[in-house]
């Protein structure tokens, strides 16, 4: 039972209750054992984001200087993406109303002081698609406008467990991670946090 924020826009405070959270940390754990945290970098300008990422499923999202794309193998050690966990084909069946599986989790992780710039998630092929984002670890201000970035904007915290859906009229919203409140989480032992978006990149319809 979600909030609407926006048309297209869904929020699903508590969605994750902290034993499911655990379990789905220990997944992430799995994951970046067999495709470790690398440090993507800008187009262009080759400057290194915050955060840092890796992906499980079929396809992963990376970033380095020629470009954004999805890419079935990791940037650094040239290995597949590690499956997706059962976790997360439950929690996107649940919450995509989307009748295909995803392609693709970017797992992104946020020391205390990473942020994410204001972008739109427009690299898939299938617009027809919500992104399911899940966040774990500490509270975070995220920022969403509209189609334009130029378009007024509203904050608001995404917590440990909280899912949100961009779909429909918002699949293309602007959309970032203005900071961290550090310290409000005790669920990863070094405090930061994680944020796992789902997305199904190629055409299903
Ligand atoms: C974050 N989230 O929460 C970044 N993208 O760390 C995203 O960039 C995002 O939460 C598309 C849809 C939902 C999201
Ligand atoms: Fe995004």
């Amino acid at each position: 039972m979600g909030l609407s924020l926006a048309p297209g826009f869904t929020y699903y405070p508590d969605y994750l209750d902290r034993a499911v959270q655990e379990a789905l940390l220990d997944a992430i754990r799995a994951i970046t054992r067999a495709a470790p945290l690398y440090t993507p970098r800008m187009p262009r300008t080759g400057k290194p984001f915050s955060v840092r990422m890796t992906n499980c499923g079929p396809l992963g999202w990376v970033s380095d200087q020629t470009g954004y794309r999805y890419q079935p193998t990791h940037p650094e050690t040239g290995a597949p993406w590690p499956p997706l966990p059962p976790v997360l084909l439950k929690a996107w069946t649940t919450l995509s109303d989307f009748p295909h599986p995803p392609d693709a989790c970017l797992i992104n992780f946020y020391e205390p002081t990473a942020k994410m710039g204001l972008h739109q998630d427009k690299d898939e092929d299938e617009l027809g698609a919500p992104v399911v984002s899940l966040s774990l670890g500490d509270t975070a201000l995220f920022r969403y406008g509209g189609l334009d970035r130029k378009d007024p904007t509203r904050s608001i915290r995404l917590k440990s467990g909280d899912a949100v859906v961009f779909g429909g009229p918002a699949r293309l919203a602007f959309h970032g991670i203005d900071r961290l409140l550090p310290g409000s989480s005790d669920l990863l032992p070094q405090g930061g946090r994680l944020n796992l978006t789902l997305r199904k990149v190629v055409r299903a319809l």
